[in-house]
């Protein structure tokens, strides 16, 4: 009959054409990275170094009265920095372009109190240009610190300031090309040098500094530049110097609820659920007990181990680790933290140099529509692209791991799509054990990577349950390690 015939046509066609559109994919749920977040949330690990008058002085905050004389590092070698910061991996390095004395690492057109003024290099020294310009070479971006608590000003707590303020950042941000983050640093202490008033001067930190238009200039010079501070709005601080995520970390803020300087350490350490903005943390923290280098903290240099638990803590949390490598008095990293950095890149290359969940055949308990776009065998593919995703009512759903043969690891890593957002609120892994499924770890927020450390198991399969999730999952990695 021609309808029949007609009627199955369509049918057809339509089947032909689903095929070719494809199943759409969730709403993304809450906030999402903007692209520039997305950039520095894949970098997971960066470098932070702080040099200035308190490399020389043995100071950790300079008053803001010493002599630029000060400032003469012996053999300032930028490419010794910049590859041993690529060498731990690290893919950015921000520099303290200026700390809370206000002595400037560039020769600014806006200040006396700078390497212009200092014997190194008679004055012609610039190590922003020479940093940056290391990073460019050995493939790491650059980002810079220029403090907001300026000690040596004399204008410090007046309009003029923030005019200052804004005139030196846009001599950073238009000279030394593509810059990646601005870090503003809450911190001030009060008193200072102050252009020779030695007092103390107490600034309102909500109002003073007039952030959105500086964020406003950030924006119009260095639209790719992530802004950090204790409220974002880019990147927040995780509310520690210890370099430690919450267990639970959410990549989420209510970022209205904070300024830079006013910091509510405990929730900027896990952050706000389902929260208003995207502003994941970093986690800053030294390789040495102070922020500078001073030689009596030569033997007190994290070892690899202890690096290694950072970056189980940061990363491994969804966060980014931001470790701070001072340069010494000579302008280089020096030996005993270059030896502890080499030790902690050797554990990290042993132990995810070998995915094991790509021998595996990957099922799942549901697939969104059918549709091979969202398959299970996503997760294992590397690509941060591709995900692994359900039909919208299926919020728990597990994806089981099946090897050949019995298999031994003692990492897990998941990661979540995110540019769909944080969905997953809890998950929990199992191995099967003597035919049965054994828990052997569960978690709640993944976000960009969660890194999961387990006794060594041995198993020929596998479950992730994903065990609370307000809306679908959408997972982009499931990886299985053998850590020495
Ligand atoms: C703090 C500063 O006071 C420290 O000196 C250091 O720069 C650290 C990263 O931030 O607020």
């Amino acid at each position: 009959m021609p309808t029949t015939h007609s009627t199955i046509l369509l049918f057809f066609a339509s089947m032909l054409f689903l095929k070719a559109a494809g199943v759409p994919p969730p709403a993304p749920y809450g906030p999402i990275p903007s692209t520039r977040q997305l950039a520095w949330q894949q970098r997971e690990f960066c470098g932070f170094l702080h040099f200035t008058v308190n490399t020389f002085t043995g100071k950790e905050w300079g008053y803001g009265d010493e002599s630029e004389k000060v400032f003469n590092p012996a053999d300032f070698d930028a490419e010794q920095i910049v590859r041993t910061a690529r060498d731990a991996g690290m893919k950015e390095l921000v520099l303290t372009c200026k700390h809370h004395d206000g002595f400037c690492l560039w020769p600014s057109a806006y200040t006396q109190h700078s390497v212009k003024n200092s014997s190194w290099q008679n004055g012609h020294g610039d190590v922003v240009k020479a940093i940056s310009g290391a990073c460019r070479k050995y493939g790491l971006k650059f980002g810079v610190y220029l403090s907001p608590w300026d000690r040596n000003r004399g204008d410090y707590g007046t309009p003029d300031y923030i005019t200052h303020y804004r005139d030196q950042l846009r001599e950073l941000l238009t000279h030394y090309g593509p810059i990646c983050e601005v870090w503003l640093d809450g911190a001030n202490g009060g008193d200072g040098y102050y252009g020779g008033a030695r007092e103390t001067r107490i600034i309102d930190r909500k109002t003073y500094y007039d952030w959105p238009n500086t964020i406003s200039l950030i924006r119009k010079l260095q639209p790719n530049a992530c802004v950090f501070s204790d409220a974002g709005p880019d990147i927040r601080w995780v509310g520690n110097e210890n370099g430690i995520a919450g267990e639970t970390c959410w990549s989420t803020l209510n970022r209205q609820d904070f300024a830079p300087g006013i910091a509510d350490s405990a929730r900027l350490n896990r952050g706000d659920r389902p929260g208003t903005d995207w502003v994941p943390a970093e986690c800053d923290v030294s390789i040495r007990p102070g922020w500078f280098y001073h030689a009596d903290e030569d033997t007190r240099v994290k070892t690899p181990q202890q690096l290694v638990d950072l970056y189980y803590d940061s990363v491994g949390r969804g966060a980014g680790l931001l470790l701070n490598i001072p340069p010494d008095q000579r302008g280089h990293i020096d030996e005993a933290d270059v030896k502890s950095l080499r030790g902690f890149r050797k554990i990290l290359d042993e132990t995810f140099e070998h995915n094991l969940a790509r021998n595996a055949v990957i099922t799942a308990s549901n697939i969104r529509g059918s549709d091979p776009k969202y398959a299970a065998r996503n997760v294992i593919t590397g690509s941060s692209n591709l995900y692994w995703t359900t039909d919208d009512e299926v919020t728990n759903a597990n994806l089981v791991l099946t090897f050949r043969k019995p298999t031994a690891f003692n990492v897990v890593r998941l990661g979540e799509f995110l540019l769909l957002g944080q969905r997953v609120e809890g998950f929990a892994l199992d191995s099967w054990q003597n035919g049965q499924w054994m828990p052997f770890a569960s978690g709640t927020s993944i976000g960009n990577c969660r890194l999961v450390r387990s006794q060594n198991i041995a198993t020929d399969k596998v479950r992730l349950r994903i065990t609370k999730s307000p809306v679908c999952p959408a997972i982009s990695e499931v990886a299985l390690f053998e850590s020495p």
